[in-house]
């Protein structure tokens, strides 16, 4: 009996193992899923900008994540399961006195009036992505581009397919058969 915790460990490591390392992947600015489903949260960290900030998940769903006069450091949002291949499309809403004067996209530049990209996406380690915007027209006086009106973090994980639950369960099941069938001549 003692021996069969480390073979589900191992079979637990190995059924990781076969896991893309950092699943979200970044192709023309853009945050995609991989060829897998996968869970994604989103953090906020810090605002420093003049604006009120409002941030939205707008593909593959929209809601509203977090206003920069409300949220508080830490604070997270779950995206939840986000089908293979999806590209993650958030949107910047920026109020002053009460009025929207700014709105941008994640993603490409040519998203923006402006033509500029406004969403900085870096990775940061243990399948997290931080995203920087920057809440400012690139062609108006007084454009900074400090990139630091909202940051959050992007974290993901990968769902376990079914194939691969059930070659876990597979295995543990063999294991079960293998080791009734060797007690069998040790009774005999
Ligand atoms: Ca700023
Ligand atoms: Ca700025």
């Amino acid at each position: 009996m003692r021996s069969l915790p480390k073979v589900l460990l191992a079979l637990a490591l190995m059924s990781g193992l076969v896991l893309p390392a950092h699943a979200l992947t970044l192709s023309g600015n853009s945050l995609f899923t991989s060829g897998l489903p996968e869970v994604v949260t989103v953090t906020y960290l810090s605002s420093e900008a003049a604006y009120t900030n409002l941030m939205f998940e707008t593909q593959p769903n929209t809601q509203l994540l977090f206003a920069t006069n409300t949220a508080t450091s830490g604070q997270s949002v779950s995206l939840g399961e986000i089908a293979a291949n999806t590209e993650l499309v958030f949107r910047l809403d920026s109020f002053f006195n009460g009025n929207q004067v700014e709105q941008w996209y994640s993603g490409p530049g040519s998203r923006n009036i402006d033509g500029t990209v406004h969403a900085r996406i870096t990775f940061i380690g243990n399948d997290t992505w931080q995203l920087a915007w920057e809440d400012l027209n690139f062609n108006e006086s007084g454009y900074d581009g400090d990139f630091n009106d909202m940051i959050v973090n992007i974290k993901s994980a990968v769902v376990p397919e079914p194939a691969t639950l059930a070659l876990v369960g597979l295995g543990v099941g063999s294991l079960g058969l293998l080791r009734r069938r060797s007690r069998k001549p040790a009774k005999a």
